[in-house]
């Protein structure tokens, strides 16, 4: 027969249920903001909210007689305070379920507010916050579960049987405290050293110094539209696609690329070895497959790098390879045509971007740029390796999911201004947007009003074939509803198609429209 617990045996058993729940959300919560990089975690954010919210003699005070030490008293107060109540929520938890609920919520919404009032948050601060929420929940559900099982139905007397249920149940709740506790821990440990790698890439690329030219727009590339989007799109608007969730931190000195398979000799570069070769800069223009017509998945950057086509030629293709599999750091691949990589474009291993060191989200610390094709097929991201091969032998992460083998940008344009469903006044109305064939060129844009005649837009300057082309012009707009409609044709006189096909398996097609109204004034 099991030993009888005792009322007090039986009553522990809730708060420290309370504890370890509480501590898997503190973790949790922890590693969310590691993995995150947010620099303040839950819990630091309302220790610096309650300095904040001291008035200042009490931190004077604080300071004169704690010194040094206020910081960490204020930390131990609060983790004391946290302790007990996480222990009294335990406890509450048996009689009344709400309880936890209502602490653990108020709990988070303090936290959320200490993060809200913290000098520069965005949306996914607050995500450590949910984390940690769900984890207090879930945790105590699961561990206060068996525990309410052995007590109930409520008996006036212990008897044996229930002794015996309750033994099964205390097992279980400490078989569960210990798994979730453990798996906490794991997840905080984890989080940690995610981040903290993260932490340091991104310190080692705020203080590189890249000897790059600096990006200049070439005159006359932006006709003026007001509203129009810049020619050159600064990093934080450059739209950003990749199927890691928690993205690859290299340290340059940690990089390496090897060049290998239908070559004469393998070739292994670092970091410096692409810095030694001297770097050569471009505008490309990047777009993703996945851009419906008129979406916001393209950009225009300043790319500085060393030329594939010159680091192919070193490792020496042999005869009969037409695709080079590049791979990330991530495991993700991707099949690029030899040619795109060989032939006089300006197809780069990319080191920076807009003169800067590439962000971590665009590839830091080196990246692959190929005008003319679209990113799923060419522009790998944390790139570490390059074979040679034949498209025949391989089966790349997007073409193996049904998406176009060679991905080569289809001509397109979007009317940036007016925008849909704007108002504007009648009369002379401007219009602008972008337009884009890479490596082929744009020779003309032209908008149609209402389904009238095609009217000619002025094209902006380009340095090359591998950007996109803004477009402006003047049109006359009577009051009323209207639609507009926009194509383009490109450098070889090939008309952009009206027919809509989705963006599965190579790319859109179709006219961007807006509908928008014109008032008299
Ligand atoms: N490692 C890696 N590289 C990648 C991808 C990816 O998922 N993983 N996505 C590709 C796709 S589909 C596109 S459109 C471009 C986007 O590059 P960007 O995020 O710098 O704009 O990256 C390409 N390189
Ligand atoms: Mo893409």
């Amino acid at each position: 027969m099991a030993p009888r617990p005792t009322p007090q045996q039986r009553a522990l058993v809730w708060p420290l249920a309370g504890l370890v729940a509480g501590a898997a959300g503190m973790l949790t919560s922890y590693a969310a903001a590691m993995v995150l990089t947010i620099r303040e975690a839950p819990v630091v954010a309302i220790a610096e909210l309650v300095v904040r919210s001291t008035p200042g003699p009490v931190v004077a005070f604080a300071l004169k007689f704690l010194g040094a030490w206020n910081k960490t008293l204020l930390l131990s107060v609060m983790a004391v305070l946290t302790v007990v109540l996480f222990w009294y929520v335990g406890a509450w938890a048996r009689r009344r379920w709400w309880v936890p609920v209502l602490v653990y919520s108020l709990m988070a919404t303090l936290a959320a507010v200490a993060v809200l009032l913290s000098s520069d948050w965005s949306g996914v601060d607050l995500l450590p916050v949910a984390v940690g929420y769900v984890t207090w929940l879930v945790v105590l559900s699961l561990l206060t579960e068996p525990l309410r099982r052995a007590e109930a139905p409520p008996r006036s007397e212990p008897g044996p049987t229930d002794a015996a249920a309750y033994a099964r149940g205390r097992r279980q709740f400490l078989v569960r405290a210990g798994l979730l506790g453990a798996a906490a821990v794991v997840a905080g440990v984890a989080g940690r050293l995610v981040g903290s790698g993260r932490r340091h890439v991104e310190e080692t690329r705020r203080l590189l110094r890249l000897d790059v030219r600096a990006p200049r727009v070439p005159v006359g590339a932006h006709p003026d539209v007001p509203g129009l989007s810049p020619w050159q799109t600064p990093v934080e608007d450059f739209y950003r696609i990749h199927t890691a969730i928690v993205v690859p931190a290299i340290e340059p000195s940690d990089w390496s690329l090897r060049i290998h398979g239908m070559v004469e000799r393998e070739v292994v570069l670092g970091y410096q070895d692409l810095l030694d070769r001297g770097l050569t800069d471009a505008w490309v223009t990047l777009c993703c497959v996945s851009n419906p017509v008129g979406g916001p998945l393209v950009g225009n950057a300043w790319w500085s790098g060393v030329r594939t086509a010159d680091l192919l030629a070193e490792a020496g293709v042999l005869d009969g390879a037409d695709a080079v599999l590049q791979t990330s750091k991530d495991g993700w691949n991707c099949a690029t045509p030899l040619e795109a990589l060989t032939d006089d474009r300006d197809a780069m291993l990319a080191l920076a971007m807009n003169g800067s060191p590439l962000p971590i989200e665009h590839g830091f610390p080196v990246r692959t740029v190929v005008p003319g094709l679209y990113g799923y097929v060419s522009a790998t991201k944390w790139v570490v390796d390059m074979e040679v091969t034949r498209f025949s032998d391989v089966d790349a992460y997007w073409t193996q999911r049904g998406w176009g083998e060679l991905g080569p940008v289809k001509t397109a344009s979007r009317i940036e201004v007016p925008r849909s469903g704007t108002t504007v006044a009648a009369g002379p109305l401007r219009v602008g947007g972008v337009a884009w064939h890479q490596h082929t060129g744009i020779s003309a844009v032209e908008v149609s009003l209402d389904g009238g005649p095609w009217q000619p837009m002025e094209l902006g300057r380009v340095p090359s074939a591998d950007t996109w082309v803004q477009w402006g012009g003047t049109i006359d707009v009577g009051p009323g509803d209207h639609l507009l409609r926009v194509r383009a044709t490109d450098a070889d006189g090939v008309v952009q198609t009206p027919v809509e096909r989705d963006v599965l398996p190579d790319g859109a097609t179709g006219h961007d429209l807006v509908d928008f109204s014109a008032e008299s004034a």
